[in-house]
């Protein structure tokens, strides 16, 4: 399993455990000898793959989110057929899944897995290790979720085969840590713990029953949210938690509250034994007893306000309203909970007063709540698989035709075609808002020894202007594009 860069790979901040690999791989350690090359990093990692290849594989699985990794993992995908054409690259991960077609037309890629990979690597694997063509092909058909590149003769045809639901998250066998080196991911500075800490991710659960426009898991997880058991995913993490010593975990579940029930039974069975932080939306925080959550371990959230206009709200669907966020963010404010909030801006049809109204959002938010920080104004970008890129496509995004193509998607996505008009304001916005709550970067900037009363300075700064809409194109603007340019080769 090759893991490739995502084009943002930070160490403490944004390189988390291959769950992908780890996942699939777990499905098949023990039984097959099992090796995950995880590019963000080793820095020898094509070293490492052309050993690896030198034992003659039964395949290659490589991950994929739509983006920068594209380009990485056909760089992976290139070392593997350069050292021997006759090893199986097998694509999976989120991109794949979403455009298995096109993923499969290139031709460095053999195979395509479509959605989770634990339900099939077995039989895949069973069939991919057949050294006779016909039964290979005999077994790929029978595999369910791929889709495969047939021969005959010098024709080549794409073959799909049944598609097979979801996987039953309380029966996969726990993650095989012991291929990794879990000193690579674990996070000391995340902010969940508030002081020293130790914290790794865990999933507990999968998919979402909401329905935003500019997301690509319902069209993933056809609105089913799945989960383990209160009691396994205790169990699990605190296996974790002993394991590694840590004192936090990060729940990366996209929904933990959408069973209230059994998400406080995970946190009553955590006991403030270790600090946790999830990923949950506003209105799920206005329905839970936030004290006793605070006091079980909870203490970092990170909803998505998204937008601070109606409109805008309604357009994406987020099915929540900006009097419903402002009175949930004073319930927080009573506690100690750090909230973590991210918005989005950019969307086709937004006007500036839109945006503005956005901003002030966010400056009411910090100001209503002590412990509210911004993670920062990401820019909309069309994912495949969303409700809004339909509406993009009708409003001149050109679509990529190439999986290659897809990989000029960075993190800061600024080439669609409705904001060119307004690139200065949200660049201004994009940057400082990572500085508007004067503490957001502190751990970050804390290794560059930076004095916490200039990150305030900045925030006090940063905070006027926004409260004067004042986003015109400033110096550190200029400034903070040629750093990421630099540092991160962001467009
Ligand atoms: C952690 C995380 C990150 C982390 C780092 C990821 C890491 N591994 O270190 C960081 C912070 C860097 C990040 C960044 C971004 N992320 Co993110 N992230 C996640 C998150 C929360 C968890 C990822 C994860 O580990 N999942 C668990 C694993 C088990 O699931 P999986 O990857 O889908 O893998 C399964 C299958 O896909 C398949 N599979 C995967 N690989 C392979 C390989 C083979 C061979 C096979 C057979 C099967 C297979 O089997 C796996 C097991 O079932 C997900 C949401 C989620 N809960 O999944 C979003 C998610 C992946 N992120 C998303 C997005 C949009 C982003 C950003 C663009 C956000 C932004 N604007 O900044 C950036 C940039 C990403 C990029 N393209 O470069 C989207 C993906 C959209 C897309 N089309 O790719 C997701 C799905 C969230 C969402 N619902 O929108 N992210
Ligand atoms: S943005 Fe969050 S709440 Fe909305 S569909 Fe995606 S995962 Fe669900």
């Amino acid at each position: 399993m090759v893991y490739p860069r995502t084009g943002y790979d930070i160490k403490n901040v944004s390189v988390d455990m291959p769950l992908a690999s780890l996942s699939v791989a777990s499905m098949v350690s023990g039984k097959r000898e099992t090796k995950i090359i995880d590019m963000r990093v080793d820095s020898e990692w094509e070293k490492h793959l052309r050993q690896e290849l030198r034992k003659e594989p039964v395949a290659v699985g490589i991950s994929s989110m739509t983006g920068t990794q594209i380009k990485f993992g056909l760089d992976a995908c290139r070392v593997v057929k350069n050292a021997d054409a006759q090893v199986p690259t097998v694509w999976g991960g989120i991109h794949a899944t979403l455009l298995p077609e096109q993923t499969l037309q290139n031709e460095l890629i053999d195979v395509v897995a479509i959605g989770e990979g634990e339900i099939i690597i077995k039989d895949l694997m069973g069939a991919l290790e057949k050294p006779n063509e016909k039964r290979k092909n005999e077994l790929l058909k029978k595999t369910n979720n791929i889709i495969f590149k047939q021969k005959k003769g010098k024709e080549e045809r794409q073959v799909r085969t049944k598609s097979a639901g979801f996987a039953d998250l309380d029966k996969l066998p726990a993650l095989p840590y012991d291929l990794v080196d879990i000193e690579n991911y674990i996070h000391t500075k995340s902010m969940v713990g508030k002081g020293t800490e130790k914290a790794l991710p865990f999933i507990t659960s999968r998919g979402c029953p909401y329905r935003c426009t500019f997301c690509c898991n319902p069209r993933l997880s056809l609105r089913r949210w799945r989960c383990m058991s209160a009691e396994r995913s205790y169990a699990l993490v605190n296996e974790m938690v002993e394991q590694f010593d840590l004192d936090a975990v990060i729940f990366h579940d996209e929904n933990f509250f959408a069973n209230p029930t059994r998400a406080e039974k995970i946190a009553e069975l955590i006991n403030n034994k270790f600090n946790f932080s999830i990923q949950a939306r506003m209105d799920a925080l206005g329905r839970v007893d936030l004290q006793k959550m605070e006091r079980y371990g909870l203490s970092v959230v990170q909803p998505g306000i998204e937008s601070g206009s109606e409109r805008i709200l309604q357009l994406i669907k987020k099915d929540e309203s900006v009097s419903e966020i402002l009175k949930v963010n004073k319930k927080l404010a009573k506690t100690n909970i750090v909230s973590v909030y991210n918005f989005m801006m950019g969307f086709p049809t937004e006007t500036n007063h839109e945006l503005a109204e956005s901003t002030d959002l966010a400056l009411k938010l910090i100001r209503e709540n002590p412990n509210a920080e911004l993670s920062g104004f990401y820019v909309f970008a069309p994912y495949p698989g969303t409700e809004l890129f339909d509406f993009a496509v009708a409003n001149g995004f050109s679509v990529p035709n190439t999986l290659e193509g897809w990989a000029i998607y960075s993190r800061q996505h600024l080439q669609t075609p409705w904001i060119q008009d307004k690139l200065d304001v949200i660049k201004n916005i994009m940057y400082t808002s990572k500085l508007v709550d004067g503490k957001r970067l502190e751990g970050m900037l804390s290794s560059l020894h930076m004095p916490r009363s200039l990150l305030k300075k900045f925030g006090s700064h940063y905070r006027k202007r926004w409260e004067n809409h004042d986003f015109s194109n400033k110096i550190d603007t200029k400034l903070m594009n040629f750093i990421t340019r630099t540092y991160f080769g962001w467009e």
